[in-house]
């Protein structure tokens, strides 16, 4: 298997730390997203559907979007995939994921850190950002992750962004059931930060 994914995309650790918690060998490749979409490498480009990583590249196929590699991989590894009963409500998580927290949390870290925006394009960020997080840190008030029978990819996917969240300018000590939660994944074999798991040459050999 091969994987694209660049530095600070935590769309990419999602995958990248599937991959290594699953300790599935694949190959990683940084992708600059410094550089305009038509200068990054014609491979890459052609891989890339919507130009964006992560990308994942397995027997032929290229897969896109990074719960539909997450569902993917479980499918095939058949890691963190949560029991049959849980499989709709592992799907209500990634679908919550991709229209919530993966959106107000590294909207607002992009727009603090590198495209400013005006203060009310700000405020709207923040504050669906702490709706989010009320959300997430309420539904772990009364379990240990996302799913009673253990990690998930609704963990994994959830909690992507998280790691960065005082660069977003918001401290996780307001939802001590995240903070715990995000402390509990931290402990898991394979699990390794997203500043050191997305830098170029993080290979795992078969
Ligand atoms: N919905 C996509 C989002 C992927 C995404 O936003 N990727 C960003 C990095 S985090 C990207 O490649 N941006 C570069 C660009 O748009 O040129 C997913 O879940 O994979």
């Amino acid at each position: 298997m091969h994987l694209f994914g660049s530095t600070d995309s935590g769309h990419s650790f999602k995958v990248k730390l599937y991959l290594q918690m699953s300790e599935t060998a694949h190959s990683y490749e940084w992708v600059d997203l410094g550089a305009p979409r038509p200068s990054r490498p014609a491979h890459f480009q052609a891989a890339s559907k919507f130009g964006e990583v992560p990308v994942l590249v397995d027997e032929g196929q290229t897969i896109c979007q990074s719960n539909a590699i997450l569902l993917y991989l479980a499918g095939k590894i058949g890691r963190f995939s949560g029991t049959q009963e849980e499989q709709p409500h592992v799907l209500e998580w990634l679908w919550w994921e991709a229209n919530r927290i993966g959106f107000s949390v590294p909207n607002l870290r992009y727009a603090l850190r590198w495209a400013k925006q005006p203060p009310d394009v700000l405020h709207y960020l923040h504050r669906r950002a702490v709706t989010d997080l009320d959300t997430l840190n309420n539904a772990l008030g009364t379990s240990e992750y996302l799913l009673p029978s253990g990690p998930t990819l609704a963990d994994i996917s959830c909690s992507a962004y998280l790691y960065w969240l005082e660069q977003a300018g918001i401290s996780s000590a307001g939802f001590p059931h995240v903070a715990r939660w995000l402390s509990s994944l931290q402990l898991l074999p394979g699990w390794e930060h997203p500043d050191t798991a997305l830098q170029p040459r993080r290979t795992i050999e078969a």
